[in-house]
């Protein structure tokens, strides 16, 4: 008989934690016991899983008792304090937070780019920001057809990476706004409702913001190459569920958009939707709810010898977060 888990998803209330419940079901993980975990403000709260509706538990420090799987996205103060007494108590805790993406001995993971990776972990391992899965996904198969040397991206985030309250906020004032109702910016730093937002966390002193340095230093350590420089601008769109990117590669040597077209078919997880004539390129609207990353619109960039253009989709709530990190589980039991 084939082994079944015991999977503990923390933030099981939240937008990431929801979705994992969901993909669990769908892919048919061997579940035994869910446990799911949220804040003392979820007292009573149910989740629905396979046709039952199983108690939230408020999480503590026994909660992971008999527990072989910890998915947590509760944020990374959650993270910093759970996930090792997690990993103690015999589980591994794969873990969406940006808490220990960068910790030199964490494997930060996107299975068909650095599955390799997984064998070091010591009972954590990280899970990228949404906008860096997506774009590995893209630049790996180029990567390794010819090198690069530097990406340039710009994206288009949606409200759902911001979790419920952003989803919340684009609704109530989109309504708002086509009924002549005034609102008020609350999760978002201006108004969402048919508007674009070049913040996406908080500024640093380099004028960067965090979500873009995520993006620069999580690329390199996933494709174990310091020296791609990566430059970013993160932009928050009015969309509910998706991150589109706009993405600009600078390889080592020259490449066409055929070769890179072939790279990007044979790359499992990618779907490659590129027939302009047609108006065929991936939206965020066509692509919610799916799995794979959609690449289209590849062509050689004119201002520069080597140079490729793209423009890649994904649900960021599925390969962004909680699909990579059931992946990752996945990739630990075969
Ligand atoms: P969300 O919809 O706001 O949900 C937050 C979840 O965390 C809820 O279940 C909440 O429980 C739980 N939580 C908050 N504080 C807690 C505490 N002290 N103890 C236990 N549970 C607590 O947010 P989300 O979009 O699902 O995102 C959650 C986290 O996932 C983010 O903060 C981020 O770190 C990570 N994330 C990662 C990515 C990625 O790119 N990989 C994308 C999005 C999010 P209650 O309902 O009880 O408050
Ligand atoms: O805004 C988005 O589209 C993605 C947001 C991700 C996020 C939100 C709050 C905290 C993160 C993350 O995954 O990097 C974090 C965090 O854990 O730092």
């Amino acid at each position: 008989m084939s082994k079944i888990y015991t999977v503990a998803v923390v933030g099981a209330t939240g937008v990431v934690g929801r979705e994992m419940i969901d993909l669990l079901q769908e892919l048919n993980f061997p579940v035994g016991r869910l446990v799911p975990l949220a804040s003392a403000r979820s007292a009573g709260a149910t989740v629905l899983f396979k046709g039952e509706n199983i108690d939230v538990q408020v999480l503590n420090e026994d909660s992971f008792k008999g527990v072989d799987f910890a998915l947590f996205s509760a944020g990374g103060s959650v993270s910093k304090e759970f996930a090792p007494i997690a990993a103690k108590s015999g589980a591994v805790a794969i873990d969406n937070t940006s808490y220990f993406r960068m910790h030199p001995e964490v494997p930060l993971v996107v299975p068909e780019v650095n599955a390799n990776a997984i064998a070091s972990h010591k009972g954590i391992i990280a899970n990228p920001n949404c906008s860096t899965a997506q774009m590995v996904m893209a630049l790996k198969p180029i990567y390794d057809l010819a090198g690069i040397e530097r990406v340039v991206v710009s994206t288009y985030q949606s409200v759902s990476g911001a979790g419920k309250a952003g989803i919340d906020e684009l609704e109530k004032q989109a309504r708002l706004s086509l009924n002549g109702g005034d609102f008020v910016a609350q999760k978002f730093p201006h108004t969402i409702a048919f508007n674009l937002i070049p913040q996406i966390d908080d500024f640093l002193p380099n004028g960067y913001t965090k979500e873009e340095i995520k993006m620069i230093e999580e690329t390199k350590k996933i494709l174990g190459d310091p020296t791609i420089q990566v430059t970013a601008t993160t932009v928050r769109v009015p969309v509910f569920v998706g991150h589109s990117e706009s993405i600009n590669i600078q390889t080592k040597r020259k490449v066409s958009a055929a070769e890179v077209r072939e790279a990007l078919r044979k790359m499992p997880g990618v779907i490659v939707m590129d027939d302009p004539p047609n108006s065929v390129y991936p939206t965020p609207r066509e692509t919610a709810g799916k799995n794979e990353v959609f690449v289209g619109r590849i062509r050689e960039d004119l201002s520069i010898p080597n140079g490729i253009e793209l423009w890649c989709v994904a649900d960021n709530l599925r390969k962004g977060a909680a699909l990579n990190a059931i992946q990752i589980a996945q990739a630990l039991i075969a």
